[in-house]
């Protein structure tokens, strides 16, 4: 293949940049812009070794730097890779990087190095995908979970149910082709038992998809409550950081104000919110319908409530809009000693209630405690096979759906012909998770949501 070249380390200041050279001519590229101090070429250079020396773009010394080279197939993409390392300044790797594409490598495409990792049999589609995960891993638990993709459990669970579907298929398709030749009846008992074991595993892997969201990449969640209740202090404190003006004046917040939150081991995509009130004022209305448009799509509402105050129309109207929503009732303000909001109206309308103070953050260990209950994140078995991607989820759904389909045929006592349709639709989502059957199309698509340089 072609040797493509890429910065695969952040850009901006650091101790080490690296730039990736992978391909055919790898070796020969790097030659071409690094010089060693041992006078040793890069193509002479056993796998896994190293060597000190200069990059230069032509005559153009650029930085001292570090040269490691891999040898096909035992590399990250299993092509013969050059790695050359020097200090990491956003300039000193952009220009070594033109150092190497000067030398005959072509820029890298976002996430090639592991697409060509995929083509090349270094891994399947669900370990390609657990690598942003690992990237993008916010705490321990998305970490292991993450790992867990990477080293290949989802792909196992996915390909035992893909080998099982196969051999049921092949069974069926066998009885078919050859009816009046001495191959033993298929026992739609027994089919059906199988096909019921594949549809549990499957079951249980996209059941686990939506506490795994929770820790891996975020939940929409909002905080809302009428005016001066506490949303944005609550905000900051459990953000640790001023991202949200607080004023005792009522109406503060208007605009939607943003941030990646870690609320014990979940992670919530978390907007404060204008005070939910009837105002005549042009902005704080449209802060309101930003608000309400917030409320709407998220997954999970902390609802704050004044517990100094009598709850009022606008208290009311919230714990109405929160029923049958996954919602937090955060009672607010319990350092003050006057209570006189009805809490036993609260909790008969939102189960979950949590008594906090967001000026002193007493409490904020059972909201956590609560948040990671209510999403599921508390009994996540991170060590269990867990999707990663949507699309993983919509495949696995998928086949579940055409496994369930044939069991439908199957007591339909319909032919089982149609039963082997189903078996087969189930078998190509299956492939397709996995990548073993995949069009270069879907491949395309999983790694263009990579970074350039992975
Ligand atoms: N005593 C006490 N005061 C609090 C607490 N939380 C917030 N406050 C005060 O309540 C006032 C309003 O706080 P904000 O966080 O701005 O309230 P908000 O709900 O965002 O208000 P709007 O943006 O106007 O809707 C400020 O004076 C805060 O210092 C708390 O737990 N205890
Ligand atoms: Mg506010």
């Amino acid at each position: 293949m072609k040797t493509v070249a890429a910065i695969s380390t952040p850009s901006g200041a650091g101790g080490i940049g690296v730039i990736r050279i992978s391909g055919d001519s790898a070796l020969e590229v790097a030659g071409r812009c690094f010089v060693s101090v041992s006078g040793k070429k890069p193509e002479e250079m056993g796998g896994y070794t190293a060597a000190f020396g200069h990059v230069y773009d032509g005559n153009e010394l650029i930085d001292e730097g570090v040269l490691l080279v891999f040898r096909a197939p035992k590399s990250y993409t299993g092509e013969d890779v050059a790695e050359i390392s020097v200090h990491g300044g956003a300039y000193v790797t952009a220009r070594t990087l033109r150092a190497a594409l000067n030398a005959g490598a072509a820029p890298a495409a976002p996430g090639e190095f592991t697409e060509r990792a995929f083509i090349n049999g270094k891994m399947d589609l669900t370990q390609a995908e657990a690598v942003m995960t690992v990237i993008g891993s916010r705490g321990a638990q998305a970490l292991s979970a993450a790992q867990n993709a990477l080293g290949g459990a989802v792909g196992r669970e996915v390909g035992s149910a893909a080998e099982k579907t196969a051999s049921l298929c092949a069974a069926l398709s066998v009885w078919a082709d050859y009816p009046e030749d001495d191959v033993p009846a298929v026992d739609r008992s027994s089919l059906e038992k199988g096909i019921k074991e594949i549809k549990a595993s499957l079951d249980r892997l996209t059941a686990g998809y939506d506490a795994g969201l929770a820790v891996m990449k975020g939940v929409p969640a909002v905080i809302c409550g009428r005016p001066n209740v506490g949303k944005s202090t609550l905000m900051n404190l459990l953000s640790g950081a001023e991202l949200s003006i607080v004023t005792d004046e009522a109406g503060t917040t208007r605009d939607v104000v943003r941030g990646e939150v870690m609320v014990g081991s979940v992670l919530l995509n978390l907007s404060d919110t204008a005070g939910l009130r009837r105002s005549d004022n042009t902005v704080e209305t449209i802060g309101v319908e930003r608000a309400r448009a917030e409320m709407d799509r998220a997954a999970l509402i902390l609802a704050v409530f004044d517990v100094s105050e009598p709850l009022n129309e606008e208290d009311i109207r919230l714990l109405d809009y929160c029923a049958g929503r996954r919602a937090v009732a955060v009672v607010n303000k319990t350092d003050k000693s006057v209570k006189n909001a009805d809490v036993g109206l609260i909790k008969r309308r939102i189960g979950n209630v949590v008594f906090i103070s967001a000026s002193t953050g007493e409490g904020r260990e059972e909201l956590a405690r609560t948040v990671e209950k209510l999403l599921g994140a508390d009994d996540i078995d991170s060590t269990a096979p867990m999707l990663v991607s949507e699309r993983q989820r919509s495949l696995c759904e998928k086949a579940a759906r055409c496994l369930d389909n044939a069991l439908g045929a199957l007591k339909s006592g319909v032919t089982l012909d149609a039963v082997n349709v189903e078996l087969d639709a189930a078998l190509g989502s299956l492939y397709e998770l996995t990548g073993k059957r995949v069009t270069e199309e879907v491949a395309k698509e999983v790694f263009s949501k990579f970074c350039v340089g992975k």
